[in-house]
Formats: C-alpha cells, sequence, structure tokens
C-alpha cells in the first residue's frame, strides 16, 4: 500500500523572519507545510526551497484579515485531504502579525491601532476558527499562536501594538479553556526581541535607521531560527503534553524596558 502521505502544517505570515524560519523546520521535522501570506512570490521562493532542501511544502498566498478569503484556503485544504493528497491538517502557527509605530497614546494612530489589532487578533481568530475542525478531526491537532513578550507587559511607546498582543494572550488562553478535552493543544510562544529582516523596518515604515537602531550594542539579539526551534520543540512533544507558554528573549535582555548594551 502506498505510504500515508505526511501531516499537515499550516504557518501564516511565512514570507520572511519567524515565520519562514518555522516553516523550514517544521518540513524538517517531517511535515508538509502550507506557507501562507499576502507576498505570494516570497511564499512560492520558500516552498520551492524546502523543496530542493527535502522537504514537502506549497505556497498560498493568504491575507488573514481576509474572512472570506480564509474560509476559502479552509475548504482548499479540506478538499485536498478528502482526495487523499495530503494528510490531516495537524499544526496551525498562527505567526502573521506585527507592530507599526511606536508613539504615546497621546499621539498614536488609530488607523495603525486598528491595523495591528486586525492581524494579530482578528487575523489569529479568522484562521484559528477556520482551521479549528480539521484540527479536531484529525485527533491530534495544535493550535501555536507566536503572541510577543508585548502580550504579557508594556512599554512607553507600544500601547497599541501591546494591546493587540495582549488580546492574542488571551485569544489563546480562553481557546485552551473552552476546547480542553477535544484532542488539540493552544501553545503561545512570546518572543523578546528579534532580529529579523522585517519586524522593526514594517513598524518604522521602512526607515531602516531607524530600525537598527533598536538593536544597537546588543550583544546577540534572538534570531528567527532561535524562536523557529521554540515552536518547533513545543509541536513535537508528545500528544498529551502541553505548553501552555514559553517567553523567549534574548540573554541581553532582562525585561521588556531592560536591555543591555554595549557602549
Ligand atoms: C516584539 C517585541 O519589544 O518589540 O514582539 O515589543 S517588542
Amino acid at each position: 500500500a502506498a505510504a500515508e502521505p505526511a501531516a499537515t502544517a499550516v504557518v501564516t505570515g511565512a514570507s520572511g523572519g519567524i515565520g519562514a524560519a518555522t516553516a523550514r523546520q517544521l518540513a524538517a521535522a517531517g511535515y508538509h507545510v502550507v506557507v501562507t501570506a499576502r507576498r505570494g512570490d516570497r511564499v512560492a521562493a520558500l516552498a520551492e526551497e524546502i523543496g530542493a532542501a527535502g522537504g514537502s511544502a506549497e505556497a498560498q498566498v493568504l491575507d488573514v484579515t481576509d474572512r472570506a478569503a480564509v474560509d476559502a484556503f479552509a475548504a482548499g485544504l479540506a478538499e485536498a485531504q478528502r482526495a487523499a493528497d495530503r494528510g490531516p491538517v495537524q499544526v496551525l502557527v498562527n505567526n502573521a502579525g506585527g507592530a507599526l509605530g511606536l508613539d504615546p497614546v497621546a499621539e498614536g494612530d488609530v488607523d495603525e491601532w486598528r491595523q495591528m489589532y486586525e492581524t494579530n487578533v482578528l487575523g489569529t481568530l479568522n484562521v484559528t476558527q477556520a482551521l479549528l475542525p480539521a484540527l479536531t478531526a484529525s485527533g491530534d491537532g495544535t493550535v501555536v499562536v507566536v503572541s510577543s513578550t508585548a502580550g504579557h507587559g508594556t512599554y512607553e511607546g507600544g500601547a497599541g501594538y501591546v494591546a493587540a498582543k495582549h488580546g492574542a494572550h488571551v485569544l489563546a488562553e480562553t481557546l485552551r479553556l473552552e476546547i480542553v478535552g477535544t484532542p488539540v493543544r493552544v501553545i503561545e510562544v512570546a518572543p523578546g526581541m528579534v532580529r529579523t529582516e522585517g519586524f522593526s523596518t514594517t513598524r518604522f515604515h521602512g526607515d531602516e535607521e531607524r530600525a537598527a537602531k533598536v538593536y544597537e550594542g546588543v550583544a546577540e539579539p534572538l534570531t528567527a531560527d532561535d524562536v523557529a526551534d521554540t515552536i518547533t520543540w513545543a509541536v513535537t512533544r508528545p500528544s498529551h503534553v502541553n505548553i501552555d507558554l514559553l517567553v523567549v528573549r534574548p540573554r541581553a535582555q532582562a525585561s521588556n524596558t531592560k536591555v543591555h548594551r554595549e557602549p
């Protein structure tokens, strides 16, 4: 008989940074990985790269804030599984999200706050709701929410992002309460200072100089791979082990506001 197709893992926000690194590591761990992001050329290149490295991946354009698109995406995965082209969807990594701006509350841009809530919270809600039936039906599902240390404490200028990441944290905690007894785990990974090509550049609207200042003098910020490693570790524990929350910071960062910088 033909071998069963590998279980499927879906990663959102996989066009770069933590999402792309997680997709590579989950593929190396044996999952068929569906890499999704708004930027189709990026996820297509990633899927190709994973395939060339001996893994199994496919790319799909997905804007997590577009509910109809998310539902169509979920229906497509269900169809592929019915056609037996794909193994069950066992893992969802809600990684899409990010920060915009670093303004004090008094000057915060309400549109940026709205966008951050849309991606970090409602995007996670959309994809989680759409895939939860498949994750449950798989008999061994895992939902990962990539939140942030900003989901667990605040800092000046961060309120919009901090509020959104607290929202993502609450979503994870509440979902875990609500679905206990079903075969689905809920894992939250909360990274601190990670240096990726996109995070701070996006936050500062393309201002590379200001983005570089975030990491100035910090001996070694985390890399996307460091966080992907943590996510992959948590996902690959035996099914009955639920890693509720992992807070991951570089050694040089003691809290959201206490960062050691070399002169
Ligand atoms: C990223 C960490 O410190 O920029 O989620 O909020 S921080």
